[in-house]
């Protein structure tokens, strides 16, 4: 055939499409697009693709000027079921010296990565922009200029006038319930994700008080001389107190009828109700109140006392009434965190009610019951939850029964830590469902205690190399943190981010902007976790199409995506622990 001369579309056609191929061999190296700590074990996935397969070592160069600082082998072939895919790991963890870097391979291509650092405080952006989405979730609440810049946002849903549900008990009249955070992408909220989500942030300042203090949030609250993040959690305690009904028992929600289209907060004019009452409620708050009541005792001694009381009175209710669970009515399609084995949620209550208040009718109950650590929380099962405060806060439980609890703790570690040892991505096995980045990073963050329980550095580095997981060295190459990272989730299903972004129509993601710090030129509220990959794929009916049916590939970066791409508070909350834990002990590492 004869040779023609390449045309002048032809070569159009080649030059868009080289950009392409290079960017595409780019993802093929999974690796933390923010960076590592100097000691941290760091360590990269290449995925073995028809652009890797003659790579054979990998360098990391300076990213200024493209000088080699080190150069190592690639691993052995190791396969992932999960996610179909074969990699080679490239660890270069002896490199320590702070610098900007990036992973260049020896292959025809000579695929590079993403830039990352090497840094002693490297987390601390993730860890802010984390907490900051609290803020942004406020209900009730302008978002001013000042403080939300460009996603500043009118007040949504005043919530002074909530219609009772008939399944909440009254049936008719009407009760005051501002305030409070948005649950998630959607504008309801939730007393059981509540419970959880404000005790995993009383827990992080209960771990690390000094971590967020006055000023560092740049919230309303800021330079009262209150540490930033209790002003946080308490604008949500506060609306967690209306709910709480006059028999001490615990309403289960307040939503619409059915969830709102892709709207601003202000202009959603649907009529809100209060919805349900269930154990689970009940429980989840009495977890909270209680823990509350300890950690604000030395700011307000009035605000915790009543917080004390309110825990009681839910507990009391639950006692009485110990298998309610909640469904929705036939009127109300919101979410229903459902949820029939309350026995964690009263074993999670008993130990923070135990911890605050010291009474022995705690104790009895607790001394019933299985409260060794065997898996990570969630807002469904939050057994895990009452041994990291009894094995982290002090308490008058026998030392023998103290020290069994943190047992358990390093030994549910050890096991995840052997099974990051064989894994392509160096993270413990996990079943892929709704919310999995939330479960790694409650891994993380009982890998935390293990390290504060056992002081070995091994546990540390265990919680970061999860923490690299959320942030790049994953399936999706890409960080599942809005914001952070080159090539982080930048469509998430989250009303205020969809209509205010003017995300495209079809839910493509935009050309993201190329940095690695939240700045204001973000295309999206910096901070979120998504909820990542979810084998159930539960949105496929309304409009989302999976690329891979694969448990780890079930993740598509679109907004309508609420099954893979949507933010919640419970999700917010462990990435909160766990990047700024991580920060505070390797900062502190670093220095020694
Ligand atoms: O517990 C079972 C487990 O035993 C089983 O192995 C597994 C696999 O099918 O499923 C587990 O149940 C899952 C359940 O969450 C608990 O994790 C369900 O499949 C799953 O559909 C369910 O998803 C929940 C989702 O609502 C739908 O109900 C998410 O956890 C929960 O985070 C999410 O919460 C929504 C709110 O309803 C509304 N607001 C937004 C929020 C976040 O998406
Ligand atoms: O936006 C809703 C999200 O917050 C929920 O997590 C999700 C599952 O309950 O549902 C979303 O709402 C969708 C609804 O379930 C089905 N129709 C499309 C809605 C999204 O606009």
């Amino acid at each position: 055939m004869k040779k023609r001369p390449l045309t002048c579309q032809a070569l159009t056609i080649l030059f868009l499409i080289l950009p392409l191929t290079a960017a595409a061999s780019m993802e093929d190296i999974r690796i933390n697009q923010t960076g590592f700590y100097p000691s941290s074990r760091k360590v990269a996935v290449v995925i073995n693709s028809i652009a890797t397969s003659d790579a054979t070592e990998f360098q990391i160069v300076r990213a200024s000027d493209g000088r080699s600082v080190f150069r190592g082998n690639l691993s052995a072939p190791i396969t992932w079921a999960q996610s179909g895919e074969t990699g080679r790991q490239a660890d270069f963890s002896i490199l320590d010296n702070p610098g900007r870097y990036k992973l260049v391979l020896n292959n025809k291509n000579k695929t590079e990565s993403y830039p990352f650092y090497i840094s002693s405080d490297i987390y601390r952006d993730a860890a802010r922009a984390s907490t900051r989405t609290f803020y942004f979730q406020r209900c009730s609440h302008e978002l001013s200029d000042k403080l939300a810049g460009k996603w500043a946002r009118a007040a949504g849903h005043p919530d002074t006038a909530v219609s009772f549900h008939p399944s909440s008990g009254q049936s008719s009249g009407k009760m005051s319930s501002p305030g409070g955070w948005y649950d998630a992408g959607d504008f309801g909220k939730y007393m059981v994700n509540s419970g959880i989500t404000v005790g995993t942030l009383l827990s992080f300042y209960e771990n690390y008080p000094n971590y967020f203090p006055d000023r560092s949030l740049n919230i309303p609250e800021s330079g009262n001389g209150r540490p930033d993040i209790l002003d946080e959690i308490k604008y949500n305690l506060d609306w967690m107190k209306t709910m709480q009904d006059k028999d001490g028992g615990v309403f289960f929600k307040l939503t619409t009828l059915t969830f709102p289209g892709y709207i601003m907060p202000d202009k959603d004019e649907g009529e809100r109700y209060v919805i349900g009452k269930s154990t689970s409620s009940a429980l989840n708050f009495a977890a909270a109140m209680a823990m509350a009541g300890r950690v604000y005792a030395a700011f307000d001694r009035q605000y915790a006392a009543d917080c004390i009381a309110r825990a009681r009175r839910a507990w009391d209710w639950a006692q009485k009434n110990n298998n309610i669970p909640f469904k929705n009515p036939s009127d109300v399609k919101t979410g229903e965190y459902q949820d029939v084995n309350f026995e964690d949620e009263f074993i999670w209550a008993a130990a923070e009610l135990f911890i605050t208040t010291k009474e022995k009718q705690f104790a009895d109950f607790l001394n019933t019951k299985d409260i060794a650590y065997k898996s990570e929380p969630s807002w469904q099962n939050v057994h895990g939850l009452a041994p990291l405060s009894l094995a982290a806060i002090k308490n008058d439980l026998p030392k023998a029964a103290q020290d069994s609890i943190r047992a358990s703790i390093v030994r549910t570690a050890d096991k995840w830590l052997n099974q990051m040892d064989q894994h392509l991505y160096r993270v413990p096995d996990l079943n892929f469902i709704w919310g999995s980045n939330s479960m790694f990073a409650n891994k993380g963050i009982a890998m935390v205690y293990a390290y504060k329980i056992t002081n070995d550095n091994k546990y540390l580095f265990g919680a970061c190399e999860i923490a690299d997981y959320l942030l790049g060295k994953n399936a999706a190459g890409i960080s599942f943190m809005t914001g952070i990272g080159t090539r982080y989730a930048a469509n998430p299903h989250h009303r205020h981010v969809v209509v205010a972004a003017g995300i495209d129509k079809a839910g493509v993601a935009r050309q993201q902007k190329r940095q690695t710090a939240p700045t204001d030129d973000n295309v999206v509220i910096p901070g979120f976790l998504v909820g990542g990959p979810n084998a159930g794929q539960q949105d496929k009916a309304h409009e989302v199409t999976y690329k891979h049916t694969l448990p780890a590939k079930s993740y598509e970066d679109v907004y309508k995506s609420y099954a893979s791409n949507e933010v919640a508070i419970n999700w917010n909350a462990p990435a909160t622990f766990l990047f700024g834990a991580i920060d505070a002990l390797m900062g502190s590492l670093a220095k020694k």
